[in-house]
């Protein structure tokens, strides 16, 4: 299997994605989801790049907009949609929400409300795995607004002075809620972070699936071998609101726009037809089939019980 054949599965696997954002914005337009909904629609790249670099057992943490990187680590479509429903057969039995997707068995150990809260949990799971003597990475995907929390700074101290096999994932999409990055922060690059722990540091475009997922594999194999951990700043762009009902008054459609232009999907469907790898038509056939098939977990999900009222004080601490 070439590089070619693997961006092919890439460019299948970020439609499911974007297939599942939609599905969950049809969900929450029709009032079946409770709390607010953060979608991930425009930085599929960096979930499919990153996380195709892990093995299976290897583990993830992420944030309240993780859910398409969950589904990249291989968590089942429909028991997320089951949990983000309320029903009992989510991945928490229907009592977290999408801000709580675990799955240990496929190594999604949490989506997280909490700005930064991921980083340290993630930074635990690499020193378990490091005690274990295991080969297992851990990687963790936040935003560029988890880079001025003191969680953050913790975690990145405690990897780098025990060389934790962790990759650190900081998704810059230039805003943090309604605040730009250039209010919060001096430099241009935040993985210049990283130099003060001496972590090794690269500032990929985040929207080029071939790119992310090669930084990320040096990255993977650094921390695998022993070398501890590395900080990967995924320059890109939410294409949608905050969260849903966000009025986006603090950008302009014009910016949105540019960035929609140079959208990771419609950037790696324009690479593989140019080179001959798949036809207009043919991409068209796989996002029909995304679609198809994410609609038919939500159909099911929508299908399953809500939990018995007996259930309520189970699984709560
Ligand atoms: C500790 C903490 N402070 C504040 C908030 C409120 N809050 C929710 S999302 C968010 C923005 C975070 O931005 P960023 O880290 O860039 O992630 P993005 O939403 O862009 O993916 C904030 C401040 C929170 N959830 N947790
Ligand atoms: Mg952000």
């Amino acid at each position: 299997m070439g590089e070619q054949d693997w961006r092919v599965g890439a460019l299948s696997e970020m439609y499911r994605i974007r297939a599942f954002e939609e599905q969950s914005a049809d969900f929450y337009r029709q009032g079946l989801l409770g709390g607010s909904l953060h979608l991930g629609i425009g930085q599929e790249a960096v979930a499919v790049g990153a996380v195709g670099a892990l093995r299976s057992a290897d583990q993830v943490t992420m944030t309240y907009r993780g859910r398409g990187q969950a589904l990249a680590k291989g968590v089942s479509a429909a028991a997320m949609f089951a949990e983000m429903l309320g029903r009992s057969t989510g991945t928490s039995h229907g009592k977290g929400g999408p801000m709580h997707i675990y799955s240990p068995e496929a190594g999604a150990m949490g989506t997280n409300a909490i700005v930064a809260a991921g980083i340290p949990i993630a930074a635990g799971l690499a020193l378990a795995a490091q005690l274990d003597e295991s080969d297992r990475v851990v990687m963790t995907f936040f935003g560029d607004g988890a880079v001025n929390q003191g969680a953050f700074h913790e975690a990145m101290n405690l990897a780098a002075i025990w060389k934790l096999p962790l990759v650190l994932i900081c998704e810059n999409n230039l805003y943090s809620e309604m605040t730009p990055i250039r209010e919060m922060v001096v430099q241009d690059d935040l993985a210049d972070r990283a130099k003060a722990y001496a972590i090794p540091a690269a500032v990929v475009d985040g929207n080029d699936v071939v790119v992310v997922r090669q930084a990320a594999e040096e990255a993977v194999q650094r921390a695998r071998s022993g070398q501890g951990p590395t900080f990967l700043e995924c320059k890109t762009y939410r294409l949608v609101g905050h969260m849903l009902g966000d009025p986006e008054v603090y950008r302009t459609r014009d910016e949105v726009e540019r960035w929609a232009a140079n959208g990771p999907l419609v950037r790696l469907e324009a690479s593989l037809v140019r080179d001959g790898r798949l036809t207009a038509k043919a991409c068209e056939e796989m996002q029909a089939a995304a679609r198809e098939e994410i609609q038919a977990a939500a159909a099911q999900a929508l299908a399953e019980p809500e939990p018995d009222v007996a259930q309520a004080l189970t699984h709560v601490f």
